[in-house]
């Protein structure tokens, strides 16, 4: 039989809109990765998430639905951290949201900005109404719950203030570790590039998009941007891209773009410093509009929703 409820009828409740200024944020967190986080309690803990991690307010309705996507490898132990912190700000910021954990298949090398691409587009295929996409690594957790994860007007970068950086922007153009683009947004920048592989530089060529897309970044006040950092050694096939080490880091950190009085640094530095002067020609070819991917599982779980996938290997 079919259930009335279902419908909306005259004892439907019809919730008001959630503010625009969440009530009950607590503000400044203590975030601390001492002890290890066991699955079960984050699971007793959070009881109103649903299968796959998705979530809706019970008391309003939010303006958006927000999937929040993760580039994953080999990192549970990260991740229990994020979900036993994140459920509850989230839900503290009165969203619709699921979390989906983007995992590469295989031991080939990592390809972080195609696994937020495959994310964007299996998100949709979950549910059609995702408007908003948050893109976070798996081991930044926010130390504000002020630090709103939902999209405006222009791309959001929110990861501003790291510790690892002394709580402070590392140059103006860095948009790495946590960021949001609402869907005509994304799509105004044919996504994210796909040939990207191993560490480093895609988050500069999200960047170059975004700004040759006419857009400007948003970020919050620096005081709020503030993230912890799980500390961890580099991963296994994630080399800097390519594989060799950075000549100078300290260089390299201040001044990704290889132009003006260092151009003759060109040849010793990297391929991907040469990558991230070519956007503009190369995001009208490569983006979320040929990103080639076969999903061999999609595993919804408690907290959180697992699509393990293929995205092949580099060239
Ligand atoms: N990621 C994985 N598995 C991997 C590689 C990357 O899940 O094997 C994901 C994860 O979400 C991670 C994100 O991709 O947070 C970014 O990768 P990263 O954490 O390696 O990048 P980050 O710049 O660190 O944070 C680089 C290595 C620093 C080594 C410093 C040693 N002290
Ligand atoms: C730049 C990288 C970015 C990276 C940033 C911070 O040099 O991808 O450093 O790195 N750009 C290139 O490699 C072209 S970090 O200090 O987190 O290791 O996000």
């Amino acid at each position: 039989p079919e259930a009335p409820s279902a419908r909306p009828g005259p004892t439907a409740p019809v919730l008001p809109p959630c503010p625009d200024s969440p009530p009950g944020l607590v503000g400044r967190l203590l975030i601390e990765f001492t002890s290890p986080m066991p699955l079960e309690r984050v699971q007793r803990e959070n009881p109103g998430v649903l299968l796959g991690g998705r979530y809706t307010p019970p008391d309003c309705t939010p303006a958006q639905t927000v999937a929040v996507i993760i580039p994953f490898r080999h990192r549970e132990h990260h991740l229990r951290y994020w979900l036993h912190y994140l459920h509850p700000i989230l839900r503290r910021q009165r969203l619709r949201y699921g979390i989906y954990v983007i995992n590469q298949h295989g031991e080939d090398t990592f390809n972080r900005a195609k696994l937020l691409n495959v994310g964007f587009l299996e998100a949709l295929k979950e549910d059609s109404t995702y408007n908003c996409f948050i893109f976070s690594d798996v081991d930044l957790v926010p130390m504000d719950d002020r630090n709103l994860y939902r999209c405006g007007d222009q791309p959001r970068h929110f990861a501003i203030a790291m510790d690892k950086f002394g709580f402070r922007l590392p140059y103006a153009g860095y948009f790495g570790g946590v960021s949001g683009l609402n869907k005509s947004q994304f799509l105004r920048i044919n996504g994210f590039p796909n040939e990207y592989w191993g560490w480093g530089g895609e988050d500069d060529d999200i960047f170059n998009r975004i700004s040759l897309a006419g857009m400007k970044i948003s970020r919050p006040d620096i005081r709020i941007g503030r993230y912890r950092m799980i500390k961890h050694d580099r991963d296994k096939h994630n080399e800097p891209n390519p594989q060799r080490s950075r000549s100078s880091p300290g260089f390299f950190l201040l001044s990704p773009y290889v132009s003006g009085p260092s151009a003759g640094l060109i040849s010793a530095a990297p391929a991907r410093f040469t990558k991230i002067q070519n956007t503009k020609l190369t995001m009208k070819r490569d983006g979320i509009g040929s990103v080639r991917y076969q999903v061999l599982e999609v595993s919804r779980q408690p907290l959180f929703t697992n699509i393990t996938v293929d995205i092949g290997r580099p060239p």
